[in-house]
């Protein structure tokens, strides 16, 4: 199924802000220490579907936010997953050569400087939340830093990481799969909506409960299709379902559930993140399809 023409014109114009919010806001190559600098601006540039930056504009739209002070979220959240994947593609954890179509950090710098570019990326992330007004009052701008320091730290992001490589030649049940993907990738997608939807007038807290079971639920769709993606390039290439995840026996919704069920389970949570939505109208326009967008995303 192919997007409405209406929404591709949408997310292409929030891919060009982000990439040129993201030029702006990293600190130019030529200011010492230049290397590392260029290494954080080579992760982070020209590159990317921008998830995350999507959603922080779309629940951002429907609390009528500023779109400079999204872009400035957006870019934050955005380094996050950046700094992650740098890490992520390192010999300690996955050990991967590429990366949205080029080396990977440590393969065209090195080791050292990949790490230094996710350290370096993470802080700046928090710098950009800190330095400029992103919420009307300074409590709600503090609490929107604590919101992405969750998102990103043992709590989140970098807690499902390290329950992910703790999970290397297990079996999982379905409850523990699902504990570990709202973690490592849930939780800045969730984060991403909620700092979206804190960006512009105040939502009651029943509306933002919404939002947050609506990222919950996109957040495990995204992963959901991940698995399914790669198992059926996997399947296009080598002939049989096993890539390097199942090499390196990691569990995966398709290894758990098969490819049929895992797709029934990609359409429920689509059908449940559209209706959770519903009484938010033609407000919430873009984040429905955001929804079917990372649903039906075929790369
Ligand atoms: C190293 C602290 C730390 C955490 C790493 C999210 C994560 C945690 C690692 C990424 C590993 C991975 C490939 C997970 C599968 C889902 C995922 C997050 C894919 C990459 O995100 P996309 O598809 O990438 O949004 P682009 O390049 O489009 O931004």
């Amino acid at each position: 199924m192919s997007a409405r023409p209406d929404f591709v014109h949408w997310m292409t114009s929030i891919q060009q802000r982000t990439e040129s919010a993201l030029e702006t806001l990293l600190p130019p190559a030529s200011r010492p220490p230049d290397r590392l600098h260029e290494a954080m601006r080579y992760a982070a540039l020209g590159g990317g579907k921008r998830v995350r930056p999507l959603l922080v504009h779309g629940a951002g739209h429907l609390v009528d936010a500023d779109p400079p002070r999204l872009d400035r979220i957006a870019c934050a959240v955005e380094l996050i997953h950046v700094y992650s994947l740098v890490h992520d593609d390192m010999p300690c954890m996955d050990d991967d050569v590429l990366r949205r179509g080029k080396p990977t950090v440590h393969v065209e710098y090195d080791e050292a400087t990949a790490l230094l570019v996710g350290d370096a990326l993470q802080t700046r992330a928090f710098e950009l939340l800190a330095d400029a007004p992103v919420a009307d009052v300074p409590a709600d701008q503090l609490a929107m830093l604590a919101l992405l320091a969750r998102a990103s730290g043992s709590q989140g992001m970098a807690g499902g990481q390290a329950i992910d490589l703790a999970a290397v030649g297990k079996q999982l049940s379905r409850a523990e799969l699902e504990f570990m993907h709202i973690h490592k990738t849930g939780a800045l997608i969730r984060a991403a909506v909620l700092l979206g939807a804190r960006a512009g007038h105040p939502l009651p807290a029943d509306e933002l409960e919404r939002l947050d079971h609506y990222g919950k639920q996109i957040g495990l769709l995204f992963q959901v299709v991940d698995d399914i993606l790669d198992a059926e390039a996997d399947t296009a290439t080598l002939g049989k379902t096993a890539g390097k995840d199942a090499e390196q026996d990691k569990p995966t919704y398709v290894s758990l559930l098969g490819i049929g069920d895992a797709k029934r389970h990609a359409e429920e949570l689509l059908a449940d993140a559209c209706a959770t939505l519903a009484p938010f109208g033609a407000r919430a326009i873009h984040l429905r399809a955001l929804a079917e967008y990372i649903a039906r995303r075929s790369f």
